[in-house]
């Protein structure tokens, strides 16, 4: 057992977990992380250094410590500074950003490739599906290749920061996804009927 895993279990007995939310600036991040938080979505600014939160869901036992860090180009090298501990990270996805999703694909594709996140499972959260014009999880699944991704546990999940729709859904998966693959997951801890099935290749997309 490596001295990574008897850190990362020795946190979850402290049943705290490290997620971090990245992506693209403007992809709606600092958005979900007001949802959650209960907080007025009308109004958010570009984010410039990182946005901490530290909540409790009401179907988890575990304190999630969210880092919600900026997505502009210029920000992006300082990303790797926050590659310590992650147990999760939240890739989020401006599902209406058709131009950009190249630009989307490389950013993941990159990070995924980093051994410090080595371990940790990835939720993509194809945001803003309130848009017109907003691409479905099959389109953004092909656009990310995120078939090809073999390195990590990864689901995807369409939802809206704007009407909060699927985003509890999302962060209940990996909340169980890290507990489950670090073996302090307890069927009794986290209640399982609070569990939407994601949405994946193989299952159809829900409206939101
Ligand atoms: N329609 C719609 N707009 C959204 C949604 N989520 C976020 N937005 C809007 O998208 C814009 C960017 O949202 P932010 O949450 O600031 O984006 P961010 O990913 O934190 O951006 P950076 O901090 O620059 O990395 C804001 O105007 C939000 O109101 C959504 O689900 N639907
Ligand atoms: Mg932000």
């Amino acid at each position: 057992m490596g001295l990574l895993t008897i850190i990362r279990k020795n946190r979850l007995k402290a049943q705290e977990m490290r997620i971090l939310f990245l992506g693209l600036d403007n992809a709606g991040k600092t958005t979900i992380l007001k949802y959650i938080s209960h907080e007025d979505t009308s109004a958010t600014s570009p984010t410039l250094g990182f946005n901490i939160k530290t909540l409790a869901l009401p179907s988890s036992p575990y304190t999630l410590n969210i880092w919600d860090v900026g997505g502009q180009r210029t920000l992006r090298p300082y990303w790797r500074n926050y590659f310590e501990q992650t147990d999760a990270v939240v890739w989020v996805v401006d599902s209406a950003d058709r131009m950009r999703m190249q630009d989307c694909k490389e950013e993941l594709r990159g990070l995924l490739s980093e051994d410090r996140l080595a371990g940790a499972s990835l939720l993509v959260f194809a945001n803003k599906q309130d848009l017109p014009g907003a691409l479905n999880i099959s389109e953004i699944i092909a656009s990310l290749d995120l078939n090809g991704i073999k390195s990590h546990h990864w689901k995807i999940f369409p939802c809206s920061a704007m009407t909060g729709a699927n985003v509890f859904e999302g962060l209940d998966w990996v909340v169980s996804d890290v507990a489950g693959r670090l073996y302090y997951y307890s069927s009794t801890s986290l209640d399982s009927s609070s569990v939407s099935r994601p949405h994946d290749i193989n299952t159809s997309p829900a409206p939101v």
